[in-house]
């Protein structure tokens, strides 16, 4: 091939910084930033986040679409992908960093009863709560993959008694795996802080939900950093209240930004972030992006390939 083209079509994304580091890491290349598309039949390679359908339109040679996201719920979900064209999701040291330590920082958080705290600090209560050792506090995570498998390695790390649930069963150090509705009862029963870390897909939707959350025990926390349609949020906000679940962190939303009248700003056992748990580093994905496309260019097999049908 002689001049390869990419379209860059990241909606909501600085692209100053991914545009410098693809003209250094991809000289040879002509990038084009969408809406400024050209001629769009001489378009090899999209690299995207949210497009509306609008960004394929023309594309009629594209080879290959890489996903900035590590997510691809959002161009799965919304059918603007063109059929039959290989879909890449991000899989990156930088984003595996940002994640570790945003699930690391809410579990500590949980574990040290910092949402206790909180409320004794409103009544200026001065009371130091029981405090457990990582070994007698059992984290489970929901998606043991890329991400979850990371957080899941760290807390081991630090001596959690991690359990990790997923669709197949997984072999990690430390870690005792679940898997499958059949897992899911087993996994759930003992999970003091449950962190969702599933792609979303038809299976996974609402699946954090009232008989879920049932069947964890008594005060468990939960942190979702997965996608908001995890969650039914009438359940969730009734396992608050009724003290089942004693705390929640939530970076994620059905409808984002989260509406200023929704009752998650305020509600005192829910801790929101705006979907930054882990942020994407143009730093280190430019690389990845780069070595897979040199790879498809090289005719080797590319890197985290979204099985269309699965959903992830
Ligand atoms: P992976 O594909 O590497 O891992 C997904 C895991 O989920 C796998 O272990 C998989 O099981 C498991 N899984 C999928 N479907 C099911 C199911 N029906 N039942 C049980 N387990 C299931 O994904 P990543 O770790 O890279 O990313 C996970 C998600 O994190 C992304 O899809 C995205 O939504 C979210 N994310 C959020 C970010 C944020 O800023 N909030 C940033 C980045 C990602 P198996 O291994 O058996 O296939
Ligand atoms: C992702 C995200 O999927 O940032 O990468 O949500």
């Amino acid at each position: 091939m002689s001049v390869a083209r990419l379209l860059f079509a990241c909606a909501g994304v600085d692209s100053a910084p991914w545009l410098a580091g693809l003209a250094a890491e991809l000289p040879e290349f002509d990038v084009r930033l969408w809406p400024d598309v050209g001629d769009p039949s001489e378009i090899d390679y999209a690299f995207v986040w949210k497009p509306t359908g609008d960004v394929f339109k023309g594309l009629s040679n594209l080879r290959m679409v890489f996903c900035l996201g590590a997510g691809v719920d959002a161009l799965l979900g919304h059918n603007v992908l063109p059929g039959g064209i290989p879909l890449v999701r991000m899989v990156d040291p930088g984003l595996a960093v940002g994640m570790n330590e945003f699930v690391l920082m809410q579990v500590l958080h949980y574990h040290r009863r910092m949402h206790d705290y909180a409320v004794l600090q409103k009544g200026a209560r001065w009371q130091p709560l029981d405090q457990k050792l990582p070994e007698d506090r059992v984290v489970g995570i929901m998606g043991l993959g890329n991400l979850g498998g990371t957080c899941a390695k760290t807390l081991v790390s630090l001596g959690f008694d991690v359990r990790g649930w997923s669709r197949s069963p997984k072999q990690v150090d430390g870690v005792r795996s679940f898997s499958g509705e059949a897992g899911l009862d087993d996994f759930l029963r003992e999970t003091e802080i449950l962190v969702c870390l599933l792609p979303l897909t038809p299976e996974t939707t609402g699946i954090l939900d009232a008989g879920l959350f049932a069947r964890l025990p008594l005060g468990a926390c939960l942190i979702n950093v997965a996608r908001g349609a995890h969650a039914v949020d009438a359940d969730l906000l009734a396992a608050l209240e009724s003290g089942h679940l004693a705390g929640v962190t939530l970076d994620v939303f059905h409808q984002e930004p989260l509406p200023a009248d929704h009752p998650y700003w305020r509600h005192p056992k829910v801790i929101v972030v705006p979907h930054c748990s882990a942020l994407t580093q143009p730093k280190t994905a430019v690389r990845t992006l780069v070595a897979n496309l040199r790879r498809h260019i090289n005719g080797q097999a590319v890197e985290n390939i979204v099985d269309i049908a699965r959903g992830y």
